[in-house]
């Protein structure tokens, strides 16, 4: 079948067309429920006694949020579908199972975590995940490590790294993330409060070769096979589990970018809490439950990395003194850099996050977006001092709306 959009009733049909999904006689439904900037999601759920639900993902040949002005390569669920089955191989049950992709069609057909909510909206709740940290921290050590050259022969790593080439979307992310944010660029949609804030950013030529530095990186490093968007959108929780959707930017970049991506939307929620109407206690409470899973991110991260290190790096170099910690040091640095530069365009930029948009009145959200933008800056220009996690949470806490 030749690429067209599939409507609800046809998502149904060829839910029916795959064998062993569901019952003969199942009573399906099909519901378009995506909320997301790229593609068209489904939930089709047999509404007889099986009660059974899978999840439909199917790219358009255009960014959502943008429209057709925007195309965008079908190519990203082929990425996507791969990079998910390939996440489950390095640390399983971790992502949602793929029972099926249809190149043709741009289609993944994936297990529903209906019992799952998106952790952000979780996090606007404030709620709390006892064993995020530690499923997290392990699925970005398991996965990057084991994707790099550290791990991997560097024929079968260049390898892996060509056919996770994403050209299209990682040129949306050098745009959206590092270039218009950063410009007076007409995507650009930002409180106009800031106006003054934001002006004084795009003069700042010592913040830009900083924002540039961090581009070229992004662009040149394939250190190992990223998640590519690793928002606290792409992330599904209940109070026990943990699963990572979405990897359709996934390619081979620095590892700091996806720690970071992570690090600047715990962090993003960190700052919204200042515009909340909250008791005082209660914004404290929340906002060091926070920064106490920064801390345990990066610290389990950092064990898992050392344990995969001593087992079974390949990398000849990999037993020379020094080298681990050297490794470990860049890649700290480089996640406060990425971490800055996600916060800003958040801010700044197209696409921003519910986090903020929730506080309503423009005056008590500029509190938080100027707490961001703050915290943002302050990681990009200061991050070659940062030499533990510790350092990250000093810079957070010291930094102030400016
Ligand atoms: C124009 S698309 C904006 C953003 O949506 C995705 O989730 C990525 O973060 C992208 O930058
Ligand atoms: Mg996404």
């Amino acid at each position: 079948m030749s690429y067209r959009t599939l409507s609800e009733q046809e998502a149904v049909e060829y839910a029916r067309s795959i064998p062993d999904l569901f019952p003969q006689d199942a009573q399906l439904v099909s519901r378009e429920i995506g909320d997301g900037n790229l593609n068209f999601v489904f939930r089709i759920q047999d509404e007889g006694p099986s009660g059974r639900s899978i999840i439909f993902k199917q790219a358009l040949p255009y960014v959502r949020v943008i429209g057709d002005s925007w195309p965008l390569t079908l190519d990203r669920a082929r990425i996507e579908s791969e990079a998910l089955i390939l996440e489950n191989e390095l640390y399983p049950g971790s992502v949602p199972k793929v029972y099926h992709h249809d190149t043709e069609l741009a289609l993944i057909v994936m297990e529903d975590l209906s019992e799952y909510q998106i952790m952000r909206k979780g996090l606007v709740e404030r709620k709390r995940y006892p064993n995020f940290a530690k499923q997290i921290g392990t699925f970005l050590a398991r996965t990057l490590f084991l994707t790099s050259d550290l791990a991997l022969s560097p024929v079968e790593k260049k390898r892996k790294a060509a056919s996770f080439t994403n050209p299209e979307l990682c040129n949306i992310t050098e745009n959206f993330v590092f270039t218009y944010p950063f410009h007076d660029d007409p995507s650009n949609a930002y409180n106009p409060l800031l106006s003054d804030t934001v002006q004084r950013i795009w003069k700042d030529n010592v913040l830009k070769l900083e924002v540039a530095r961090l581009k070229e990186g992004f662009m040149t490093r394939g250190q190992a096979l990223l998640h590519g968007d690793l928002h606290t959108g792409s992330i599904m929780v209940t109070e026990e589990d943990t699963k990572i959707i979405d990897p359709e930017f996934a390619y081979y970049g620095p590892m700091g970018f996806d720690i970071g991506a992570l690090i600047a939307n715990l962090l993003l929620n960190y700052s919204a809490h200042e515009g909340h109407t909250l008791e005082p206690q209660e914004r404290e409470i929340y906002q060091a439950y926070l920064l106490d899973t920064v801390v345990q991110v990066w610290d389990i991260f950092e064990a898992e990395f050392r344990n995969l290190w001593a087992e079974k790096a390949q990398e000849p170099y990999a037993k020379t003194p020094g080298y681990l910690d050297a490794y470990l040091r860049d890649v700290l640095q480089d996640t406060v850099g990425y971490a800055g530069c996600k916060m800003m365009r958040r801010v700044i930029g197209l696409a921003h996050v519910s986090d903020l948009e929730s506080i309503e009145d423009p005056a008590l959200r500029a509190k938080g977006e100027m707490l961001a933008l703050s915290i943002g800056q302050e990681f990009i220009l200061k991050r070659s001092t940062i030499a533990s996690v510790n350092d990250i949470i000093a810079l957070v806490t010291s930094s102030t709306v400016r």
